[in-house]
């Protein structure tokens, strides 16, 4: 048989692996034809409501929920006192802290749960909340974590007098943990000894990841076949269920959770909420289903928050600028109950990644989490569990030092990478980097924006200011940051006990179509669209015949979510090995059609030929049919396979950023001039989804340095708990980014790529923070906190004495 096509045709109609395959999700998203969880609608469905507190420390002295029952349409009301005979007032976090479901004798935070009002609709259910009469006496507030150390008050009263916590010792009762790693005494030594030590403290202010469609779930229990069915908007659907199975008792097989379409998730939407537990034990109650759905106030003031981290730097360097040791003390702001996301060994996430894309022999990282009267959560947005603190800390660092030497900053960073040759790399904080090229990522980048000619431009700029020839500075902005990314190994890295690998499941259809279904979950990354490019490739069958399915545990083989970034590190490593087993299935069934033996055919792109004779051959549709409808002797009928994966090591994306940014220091307004992000996450599968990556992370990054905060007054009361308060960029203020990139594939990953997801937010957010700081350099800024908003910028511009 003859075939039309060449061999690059042939591959091209695959939409393979490369392509830039337009996203197969789109086609129901952009007619409104997604379906979320406030679009599911169950029969006899009822709804939950929450009443929450307003004050952030405060002893609950009664609760009077007559009138709240009095109203038409409420059916019951929640209180601790209802959950504590079921052993749920209180359920265990990620962080092997535990927290309160609803207000257990006082409350933490302000917005914490107090009681779950249930009623027919949702007005009635609103209307009971405000019926629900609870008296509170106020308790002193503490919302600064160094504070708190020092404070009298103790916040954590079930905890009082205990002086273990999950991860060791604690120093005072609103202490949770201290977290070590690396060299202490040889690292002060280095710093003793040094010709030069840049000393700053780095704060990573408290934000939040916002996903448009808050958080929500709708639990039905049905009491006939005692059935529990969880709808909700998880990152990690496997997780909850098992988590659900253990703290309810309910046996595991007859919970089943579906995670419908989410309306982003950026880290959001993997902890477990009070909401979650309440309609769980309202349905069970009822027997009927209930809806619970957060307001948009609701989402920013007591769901996972990001950040919070007091981060003070001693770096120590050679007068030629070799660094010789970097020292960290962080204070990590958690918020009432330690509810961060994190494997389990890591409490404070890889902030040991903070020796960042240097080449640092010596280096030492103290973590301290602290409780204070804000909401918990932590390690969300986009974070790769706190690689985003890391990346500003370092990446600030190295400004720092680059003003005490008084070195090109670009210069300093290219003295110290990590050279290609060094590769695996041992890091001096316990990490082995798996591959990178550094110094060609940063030329190709500098080379890209024209940095010399940018320089000269600045340095014009300088004189021209201090003529008063403009009131504007120019600000370049430099960030080389190093992710990692796609946690396990199981052997190191779990949550709750739960081993971190995933897994894919491949079903090739008799007629040469397929479905794979995988233990990740898409929130808006692609996946239905990227894994079927995996699979197109691996086994030579159209992307366009391969339908994904993610997120409901009844279907789906076991996988522990996403993200981390870890979807392609992990579930896509599971994907490609299990398209690889069918392969060799598939190797044997065409040797026996084409009467050779197995090793006399070979692999070519969607078929085996004979070696030799290329005009003998069997297609993998051919194949297909033949599994399923040929008796073939020693082979079992059927072509399907699954692989779970415990990927051997993390991988390690790396990018080169550089912002241009022009600065009103009379106004502290900013224009960003331009963005060039380079990525670096390997093999790429789809650069359209990638560059689609990059550019809302960046814009994430952007609102995240530019404006964004979770703010608190000194009573506790957030400040920023509304759209109005609360900066979301829209497109007229969204920056245009120039993206690039190089390709370094992974070398233990079975097709060589790395994550993405999260690298446009690790790296731009110091790149947009150091323009603003490179833009007052030559005025003699050394740091300066985020977010610069126009005032902060102005404040600067000010306390430099630049306004006359
Ligand atoms: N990709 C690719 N080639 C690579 C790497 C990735 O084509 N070498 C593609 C992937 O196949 C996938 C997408 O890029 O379609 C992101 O992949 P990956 O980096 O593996 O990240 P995850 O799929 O695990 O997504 C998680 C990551 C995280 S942790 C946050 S937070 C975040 C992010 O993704 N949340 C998002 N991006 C988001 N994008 C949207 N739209 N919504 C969110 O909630
Ligand atoms: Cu850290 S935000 Mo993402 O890991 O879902």
């Amino acid at each position: 048989m003859k075939d039309e096509l060449t061999q690059d045709q042939r591959s091209a109609n695959l939409k393979g692996m490369g392509s830039s395959r337009k996203r197969v999700e789109d086609v129901r998203f952009t007619q409104g034809k997604g379906r979320y969880v406030d679009d599911i609608k169950l029969d006899g469905m009822l709804f939950g409501d929450f009443v929450r507190s307003p004050y952030a420390h405060a002893r609950v002295t009664s609760i009077n929920t007559e009138a709240a029952m009095a109203i038409p349409g409420v059916v019951a009301v929640l209180t601790a006192k209802d959950l504590e005979p079921l052993g749920l007032h209180w359920m265990p976090t990620l962080a092997g802290d535990k927290q309160m479901v609803l207000a257990d004798g006082k409350v933490l935070f302000q917005g914490q749960e107090v009681a779950y009002v249930i009623a027919n609709d949702r007005y009635a259910a609103a209307d009971g909340v405000e019926a629900v009469e609870v008296e509170y006496e106020e308790l002193p507030v503490i919302v600064n974590p160094f504070e708190a150390l020092k404070s009298n008050v103790v916040l954590r009263e079930d905890l009082e007098g205990q002086t273990e916590g999950a991860h060791g010792p604690r120093k005072h009762h609103n202490h949770i943990f201290t977290w070590e790693q690396g060299d202490k005494e040889g690292t002060e030594k280095v710093l003793e000894e040094a010709d030069v030590v840049a000393e700053e403290m780095v704060y990573y202010h408290r934000t939040h990841p916002c996903p448009l469609e808050t958080c929500g779930c709708v639990a039905s229990m049905d009491k006939v076949t005692g059935k529990l069915t969880l709808y909700g908007t998880f990152q990690a659907p496997h997780a909850i269920r098992t988590v659900v199975s253990l703290i309810s008792g309910i046996a595991e097989h007859n919970i089943r959770v579906v995670s419908p379409d989410i309306g982003g998730g950026f880290g959001n939407k993997v902890g477990a909420y009070a909401g979650y537990v309440c309609s769980v034990v309202a349905s069970i109650v009822t027997g009927k289903p209930v809806k619970w759905v957060e307001d948009r106030m609701e989402n920013l003031m007591t769901t996972a928050f990001a950040r919070d981290y007091w981060m003070q730097g001693k770096i120590a360097a050679t007068k030629e600028g070799k660094i010789t040791g970097l020292w960290c003390h962080t204070t990590a702001d958690h918020g009432g109950f330690d509810a961060c996301a994190d494997p389990t060994k890591f409490p404070a996430g890889f902030m040991n990644i903070c020796t960042g894309s240097y080449d640092i022999p010596t280096a030492y990282l103290a973590v301290d989490g602290v409780y204070t009267n804000k909401a918990p959560g932590g390690v969300s947005y986009r974070c790769s569990f706190r690689v985003t603190e890391a990346a500003y800390f370092i990446e600030r660092m190295i400004e720092v030092l680059a003003i005490e030497l008084n070195m090109d900053a670009a210069e300093l960073r290219r003295i110290n990478f990590i050279k290609s040759d060094q590769f695996p790399y041992q890091s001096a904080l316990g990490w082995e980097y798996d591959s990178g090229d550094y110094h060609r990522a940063w030329d190709q980048a500098l080379n890209a924006v024209g940095y010399k000619e940018l320089r000269e431009e600045q340095a014009q700029r300088i004189e021209d200011f201090k003529a008063g020839k403009t009131r504007k500075l120019i600000g370049i902005g430099l960030t080389h940051f190093t992710e990692i990314v796609g946690a396990g190994p199981v052997k190191n890295c779990d949550i709750l006990g739960l081993g971190m690998f995933d897994s894919c499941e491949i079903r090739i259809h008799p007629t040469g179509s397929a479905i794979a279904r995988l233990g990740t979950i898409s929130q808006g990354q692609g996946h239905a669209t990227t894994f079927a490019q995996i699979i197109a490739s691996e086994i030579g069958l159209p992307a366009d015949d391969i339908t994904l399915e993610e997120g409901d545990t009844d279907t789906a083989p076991y996988g522990l979510g996403t993200y981390g970034s870890r979807s392609t590190p992990v579930a896509g490593a599971a994907t490609a090995m299990a398209a690889r087993k069918i392969r060799a299935k598939a190797q044997m069934i065409a040797a026996y059609l084409l009467e050779v033996h197995d090793d006399d055919v070979e692999w070519d792109v969607d078929r085996f030929s004979v070696k030799g004779a290329p005009e003998r051959f069997k297609t993998m549709k051919e194949i297909a049919f033949a599994a399923y409808n040929q008796a073939i002797p020693g082979l079992e009928p059927g072509l399907e396979a699954v692989s779970y994966y415990d990927p051997p090591n993390m991988t390690y994306p790396f990018g080169a950023y550089i912002c241009v940014m022009e600065i009103d220091v009379d106004t502290g307004e900013h224009e960003i001039r331009s963005f060039y992000a380079l990525d670096d996450c390997g093999t790429r599968i789809n650069p359209m989804i990638i560059d689609g990556q990059v550019h809302g992370g960046c814009t994430e990054g952007y609102a995240i340095a530019m404006g964004q905060e979770i703010a608190y007054d000194e009573m506790g009361n957030c400040k920023s708990a509304t759209l109005m308060d609360f900066f979301l960029p829209t497109a007229w203020e969204t920056p245009t980014y120039t993206t690039d990139f190089a390709v370094t594939p992974s070398p233990h990953h079975p097709i060589g790529a790395k994550g993405v997801g999260e690298s446009p937010n690790v790296g731009s957010v110091p790149c947009f923070s150091n323009a603003v700081h490179d833009a007052f350099r030559p005025f003699g800024l050394v740091q300066s906190h985020m977010p610069h908003d126009h005032w902060r910028i102005w404040k600067i511009a000010k306390d430099l004495g630049l306004h006359s």
